[in-house]
C-alpha cells in the first residue's frame, strides 16, 4: 500500500488534446505513480492569459511512495516528453500537469505550493475533482461545494470523450 495520496490535474489545448492527456495517464505508473481513478474529460474555456483555444481538463487521484519534489519532477519530465515549451505565461500548451494536492499537506513554496493556489477558484480543478472524489476538501471548504459555486460555465462533460487506466499487472492498488 503507498504512502501517499496525490491529487493530480491535467490540461492541453494544442496539438492532439486527448492523446496529450491520454499519454500523461499511460506515463504515471511507470514512473510510480499509480492512478486510482480517473476523472471524466471536460472541454473548458480557457481561463487567464493570452487569447487561446478550449482546453481538455481532467483529474487523476494517485498513489505513491514518492514525494512531493520527486512527484513535481516526474511531472515535468512527463510535460517535456509532451512536447510541453514554456514560452508564454499562462499560454497555449500541449500538456500541463498540477499537483492539486498530496495528503492533507500544507508547503508554501513557490518551487510547489501545495495545495496548488488556484485550485479552488477553477471549475476546471474543482469539477472533475468533486467528480472522483465527492468528499474532498481544500482549506477553502468542501471541493464540491467549491465546484457547485463556481457553477459549471466554461466546462462541458465531453461524454463522447474518455481517458483509460491500465491496471497494475497484479490487479492490486499499490
Ligand atoms: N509550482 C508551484 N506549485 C505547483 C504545483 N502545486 N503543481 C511551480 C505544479 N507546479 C507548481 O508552472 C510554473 C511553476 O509552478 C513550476 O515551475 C513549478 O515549480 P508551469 O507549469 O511551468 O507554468 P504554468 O502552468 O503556465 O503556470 P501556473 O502558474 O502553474 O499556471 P496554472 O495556474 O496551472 O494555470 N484554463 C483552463 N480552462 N484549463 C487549464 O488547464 N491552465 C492554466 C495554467 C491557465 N488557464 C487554464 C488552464
Ligand atoms: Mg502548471
Amino acid at each position: 500500500m503507498s504512502a501517499h495520496r496525490g491529487v493530480i490535474s491535467l490540461g492541453s489545448n494544442l496539438g492532439d488534446r486527448l492523446a496529450h492527456l491520454q499519454s500523461a495517464v499511460d506515463a504515471l505508473a511507470p514512473c510510480g505513480l499509480h492512478p486510482l481513478v480517473v476523472s471524466s474529460v471536460y472541454e473548458t474555456d480557457p481561463v487567464g492569459g493570452p487569447e487561446q483555444g478550449a482546453f481538455l481538463n481532467a483529474v487523476a487521484l494517485i498513489a505513491t511512495d514518492l514525494d512531493p519534489l520527486e512527484v513535481l519532477a516526474i511531472c515535468q519530465d512527463i510535460e517535456a516528453r509532451n512536447n510541453r515549451l514554456r514560452e508564454v505565461h499562462w499560454g497555449p500548451r500541449t500538456l500541463d500537469l498540477d499537483i492539486i494536492a498530496m495528503d492533507d499537506l500544507r508547503v508554501d513554496d513557490p518551487i510547489l505550493t501545495l495545495p496548488h493556489p488556484r485550485a479552488a477558484e477553477r471549475a476546471f480543478v474543482c469539477i472533475p475533482w468533486a467528480e472522483v472524489d465527492p468528499d474532498a476538501r481544500l482549506p477553502e471548504g468542501l471541493v464540491r461545494d467549491l465546484a457547485e459555486v463556481l457553477g459549471d460555465g466554461g466546462v462541458h462533460r465531453r461524454r463522447d470523450l474518455s481517458l483509460t487506466m491500465t491496471p497494475a499487472a497484479d490487479g492490486r492498488i499499490r
